[in-house]
Formats: C-alpha cells, sequence, structure tokens
C-alpha cells in the first residue's frame, strides 16, 4: 500500500485531475491528514513582499499590472536604494514578518543590477530575516551570486498547467521558467515556486500545473497558490471569481502531491472570508503574506491577520531551515 505522506515524482495528470474530483470533504480530510504527517497544523509561516522596483515589465503576462503592454493604474518606478528596501525589512520584521520577499518587475535579472540587489539580502539577512526575491529569469551564476549574498529563496511560478500557458503570457515559456528553477536549485537556493488560479483555466489545467510542481526534481520548499488579483487594463482584469470551494481543493491537492512542501495562501485573501480561509489552512496551507500590502495590490492588514490568527488558535512557524 503506498503511503499517502510520502513524495511522489511520478504523478500523472489523470491521477492529479482525480484527486480534485474527490468529495470535497473527502479530499480535505485526505489533505489535513497527510498534513499533519509533515507539520504542526496549528503553525503558518508568515512572508512580506516588497516591490523593489515596480512596473514598465517587459513580459506580457496577462494577469500583471506591471507588464508595459498594458495601460493600468500602477506606477512605474526605478529600483530602490538598499537602505529604503532594508528600513522597510526592519518594519516587516516589527510586525511579526518571518520571511522578507524582494520582487522587480524584470523580465530577467541585469547584471549591473546585481551590486544593489545584493546589498538588500545582505543588508536584510543581518536584520534576522529569511529572505526571498523574485526577480524574473536568472542564468546560473547569477542565482549562485544572489546565494553568497545570503538568499535564502527564490521564487519563480509556472503560473499555470502547459496546456494553458500560452493563453496567459507569451513573451517567455514554460522551458525558460523550468530553467531558471533550475539555475536556482543547482545554486543551493531554496525553491518557491507555484501558481494562480482564476485566469480562465480549466480543472485539468490547474491539475497540470500541480503534476509540474510534482515532477521536478525537488518538490518546492514554498509552494504559493495565488488566487487572481483582477487588475483594471490587462486581459484578465475581467476574469470571473473562482469559487471558494473550488480553491480550497486546490490547496488540498496541492498538498497531497507535494505533502512536505510549505503551501502559501498566497494572493487573494483580501477578498476572502475568514471561514474561507480557515477552511484553507485546514485544507493543508500554512503560510501567508502579512502585512497590508502584495506587490501593487492589498493584502489585509495586520491586526485583521492578528486576530484572525489569534482566533484559529495558530502562530507563527517555528524557524527550522534557514538560519535565523
Ligand atoms: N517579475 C518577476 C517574475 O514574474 O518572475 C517577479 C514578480 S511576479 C509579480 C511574481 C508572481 O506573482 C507571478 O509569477 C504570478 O504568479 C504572481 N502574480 C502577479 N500578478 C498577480 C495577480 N494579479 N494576481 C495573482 N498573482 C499574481
Ligand atoms: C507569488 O506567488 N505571489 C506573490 C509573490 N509570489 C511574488 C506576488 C503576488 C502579486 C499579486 C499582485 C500584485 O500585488 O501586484
Ligand atoms: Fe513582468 Fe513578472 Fe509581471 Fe510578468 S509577472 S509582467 S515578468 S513583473
Amino acid at each position: 500500500m503506498i503511503d499517502p505522506a510520502q513524495p511522489r515524482h511520478d504523478w500523472t495528470v489523470e491521477e492529479v485531475e482525480a484527486l480534485f474530483e474527490l468529495p470535497f470533504t473527502e479530499l480535505v480530510f485526505r489533505a489535513a491528514d497527510v498534513h499533519r504527517r509533515w507539520f504542526d497544523p496549528t503553525e503558518v509561516q508568515l512572508s512580506q513582499l516588497l516591490s523593489v522596483k515596480t512596473g514598465g515589465c517587459a513580459e506580457n503576462c496577462g494577469y500583471c499590472s506591471q507588464s508595459a503592454h498594458f495601460k493600468t493604474n500602477t506606477p512605474a518606478s526605478k529600483l530602490m536604494e538598499a537602505d529604503v528596501v532594508i528600513a522597510a525589512a526592519k518594519q516587516a520584521k516589527e510586525g511579526g514578518a518571518q520571511r522578507f520577499c524582494m520582487g522587480a518587475a524584470w523580465r530577467d535579472m541585469k547584471d549591473r543590477d546585481m551590486p544593489k540587489v545584493a546589498a538588500m539580502i545582505s543588508g536584510v539577512k543581518a536584520l534576522g530575516l529569511e529572505t526571498c526575491a523574485t526577480l524574473g529569469m536568472l542564468k546560473p551564476e547569477q542565482a549562485k551570486a544572489l546565494k553568497d549574498a545570503g538568499l535564502d529563496y527564490y521564487n519563480h511560478n509556472l503560473d499555470t498547467g502547459p496546456e494553458y500557458y500560452d493563453k496567459v503570457v507569451t513573451t517567455r515559456t514554460y522551458q525558460d521558467r523550468l530553467d531558471t528553477l533550475e539555475a536556482v536549485r543547482d545554486a543551493g537556493l531554496s525553491t518557491c515556486c507555484g501558481g494562480i488560479v482564476g485566469m480562465g483555466e480549466t480543472r485539468r489545467d490547474r491539475a497540470g500545473l500541480l503534476q509540474q510542481l510534482a515532477a521536478l526534481p525537488a518538490h518546492p520548499d514554498s509552494l504559493p497558490i495565488n488566487d487572481l488579483m483582477p487588475i483594471p487594463g490587462t486581459p484578465l482584469g475581467g476574469a470571473a471569481p473562482v469559487d471558494g470551494l473550488e480553491f480550497v481543493r486546490m490547496i488540498a491537492v496541492a498538498r497531497l502531491v507535494c505533502p512536505k512542501s510549505v503551501v502559501r495562501l498566497s494572493a487573494g485573501r483580501e477578498h476572502m472570508s475568514r471561514e474561507l480561509q480557515a477552511l484553507c489552512f485546514l485544507a493543508g496551507a500554512n503560510s501567508i503574506f502579512v502585512g497590508g500590502k502584495l506587490l501593487t495590490t492589498s493584502n489585509p492588514d495586520q491586526d485583521t491577520d492578528a486576530a484572525l490568527l489569534a482566533d484559529l488558535g495558530m502562530r507563527p512557524m517555528t524557524m527550522k531551515k534557514a538560519a535565523v
């Protein structure tokens, strides 16, 4: 008998789709059971985002407020100075964040920006925070330089299943994304990789994304599931919202196919009820973004989240991996 809590890399899309088709309570029960095998279900990992370089991006990701291809209300700005980023990280730590994630609206990282980015990373690390960055595509040497600067995690999402991908982005390929993830792993960085629901994809596409994540040589250390934040002016600005129960299914299936990954209930909590978030935690989510703002859109504020976690009897995750 196969132990469902043991990580597998050979999931087929059909097997993953079959998990989605389970009766809701059966699916959540199985996911909650596997969650308990690897994690304390009362613990939640807390990350905070900062957009260190906003807008004007050359890519055409159809969900994104920062693409230069679409006319949105997000003003573009230059790469922030390291001391400003470090000051924001200090505030995030004081507010309870455990990991600070620096995001830049770049297609790829340019070597000329490395000194400033390295200074941010080492400064944030010195505060005793875990560090994460999401800066677009990376070459192997750049991933190594980021690691040397003190980077713990690199976020690079597959976004959706391979069959739906080109309905959303055409300026870079699925393979480009897999190549960056390889460079990140080879540099010894922890990986943060997931996707988005609510872009008009089917259950099969969602199963396709999760199958791809499970087939990676190492399952993502962090696995963010974003509920689309619809951005006026983007091709997906008017996308229909995903049903809450369907979103919970996505979390539960992510927990089952990547049992040891920290699954993040990522973008979209702003428009979720407390009860829906509680169901996501029950189904195996054990990370959130905190701090009132994501990159360019809003997120529940600190007091709202503190009350939610207190009412659920949940507390910040004990730090095991990166030295803090
Ligand atoms: N530019 C870099 C890149 O795309 O690799 C890093 C930043 S990008 C904003 C990081 C991820 O955020 C995207 O891959 C996508 O999964 C998620 N994201 C972006 N806009 C979103 C939105 N409107 N709603 C939900 N998730 C979003
Ligand atoms: C991820 O998966 N979600 C974060 C982080 N990785 C970089 C970004 C969410 C962005 C939501 C839209 C915005 O704020 O612009
Ligand atoms: Fe650029 Fe990243 Fe937005 Fe795509 S998701 S347009 S790469 S900032």
